[in-house]
């Protein structure tokens, strides 16, 4: 029996008629896109299970922390330190930004040529379908590309618990001591929410939570570099999706028990598609639930996708947090140590990421690199430049696309990556 969450998704002030229409574009397009493929592990069907519930369930789990004395705070990057965030006896969850909705009246808010990914998360504001932000006792900003610095000054103006995050845009030494007298800043506004402080007991739990939860989503990309791929590119981008809605220790434990699957298959040559299947590895913008465009048109045309260097993905999960401080000062700065290492295209000289891209197509044993740029987003359009030609040192094949969460150009850009797979065979 499917419970109604109809009381709960009022009582958040949800467009309700908006939402239903919303979720049933969500699940028809789940259906389509993840339900239809084949060779899936059996571990998968959790995360069917969190996709049909991830606005019932996991919301009422929300509602119930909140009603025991527990905040929520939402995010849109993950420079947003988690750690923080659990010590102070808080929920940190990711904020719907994958889908159009509503763009019509994003468009009298922001200019047209604003990436999809900012004009979403105004969309599902101004549309009031999502249930993460409109139950969120802080959303989180971070001052990162010039696109979202701004629009967060319109969002102040449409919300009233905005806080704003500055983070900087070269690492230098000065710059590090900015993140960390923004995360010090940070902390203090969490703790002054919850009520709660931090102290080095709840900061090192936290650190070894999170830390388990990374571990685990790379040990499930580590796998993929096995060939037959074990698992799709389309449902391993799916746990990195539920990586920012999900209970940490559950999904951790969820996301271990499918790798353990994962090792049978390996060890029986199982794939979830056929061996020498051309290998692919997709880099740039982060693609947040339910934009699952690209995975779905290459792994359609007939590659498999085996890893992501994205925010949804490697670059925001691949390094963990050192947990040997025993003061909170020192857990601080292995914080910001850790943090200080994503080499987000915000930041300039960036030759990190190009080094990191070299090294996961190697890892993987990929063939080809698409990169993946969402129109006007400029540090990630721009950086493709110089990612292709690294790549090209490297022999390595690149192709650069340029699109957004409309299906306008689906087929034009299935077009391109045939192609490109065709170049690779
Ligand atoms: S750390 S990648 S999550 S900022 S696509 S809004 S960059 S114009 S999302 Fe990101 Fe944090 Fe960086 Fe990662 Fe701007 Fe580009 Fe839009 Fe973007």
């Amino acid at each position: 029996m499917t419970t109604d969450y109809t009381p709960m998704w009022q009582e958040l002030g949800l467009d309700l008629a908006g939402h239903d229409a919303l979720l049933n574009v969500l699940g028809t397009a789940y259906t389509d896109i993840y339900l239809s493929q084949k060779n899936r592990p059996e571990g998968m069907g959790y995360f069917d299970f969190v996709m049909s519930e991830v606005h019932g369930l996991r919301i009422k789990e929300l509602m119930d922390e909140k009603a025991a004395g527990r905040k929520i705070i939402g995010s849109y990057c993950v420079f947003v330190p988690e750690e923080i965030v659990l010590a102070a006896n808080a929920t940190l969850v990711g904020l719907c930004s994958g889908a159009d909705f509503a763009m019509e009246k994003v468009e009298q808010l922001l200019p047209r040529n604003t990436c999809s990914l900012i004009k979403s998360s105004f969309g599902f504001k101004i549309g009031k379908v999502c249930p993460y932000l409109e139950s969120a006792d802080m959303i989180v900003g971070e001052n990162t590309c010039d696109g979202k610095k701004k629009a967060y000054e319109t969002l102040g103006a449409m919300v009233n618990n905005l806080y704003v995050m500055d983070l900087p845009q070269t690492k230098t030494d000065q710059t590090k001591d900015l993140l960390k007298a923004e995360y010090m800043k940070f902390k203090a506004a969490v703790e002054n929410l919850t009520g709660v402080a931090v102290t080095s007991e709840s900061l090192k739990s936290a650190i070894n939570v999170v830390n388990a939860k990374r571990a685990a989503i790379h040990r499930l990309s580590s796998l993929r570099k096995a060939d037959p791929a074990p698992i799709s590119g389309l449902d391993a981008l799916l746990a990195n999706q539920v990586f920012f809605y999900d209970n940490p220790a559950r999904f951790t434990e969820s996301v271990n028990k499918i790798c353990d699957e994962l090792e049978t298959r390996i060890q029986e040559k199982t794939g979830a598609f056929p061996a020498d299947t051309p290998r692919i590895l997709v880099s740039g913008c982060p693609q947040a639930v339910p934009n699952w465009k690209l995975h779905m048109i290459t792994e359609t045309a007939g590659a498999v996708i085996v890893g992501e260097e994205s925010c949804v993905g490697e670059r925001g999960t691949r390094n963990l947090t050192a947990d040997t401080g025993t003061t909170v000062e020192e857990m601080m700065d292995a914080i910001v140590d850790r943090y200080f290492q994503v080499d987000c295209a915000i930041f300039t000289p960036n030759s990190q990421r190009l080094d990191h891209i070299q090294e996961m197509a190697a890892a993987y044993n990929a063939q080809g690199v698409i990169h993946y740029g969402l129109q006007f987003c400029q540090p990630y359009l721009m950086e493709s430049i110089p990612v292709e030609k690294a790549l090209e040192e490297k022999n390595i094949p690149c192709l650069r696309v340029e699109t957004d969460y409309g299906m306008e150009d689906a087929g034009q850009l299935k077009t391109r990556v045939e192609a490109f797979i065709e170049q690779l065979r």
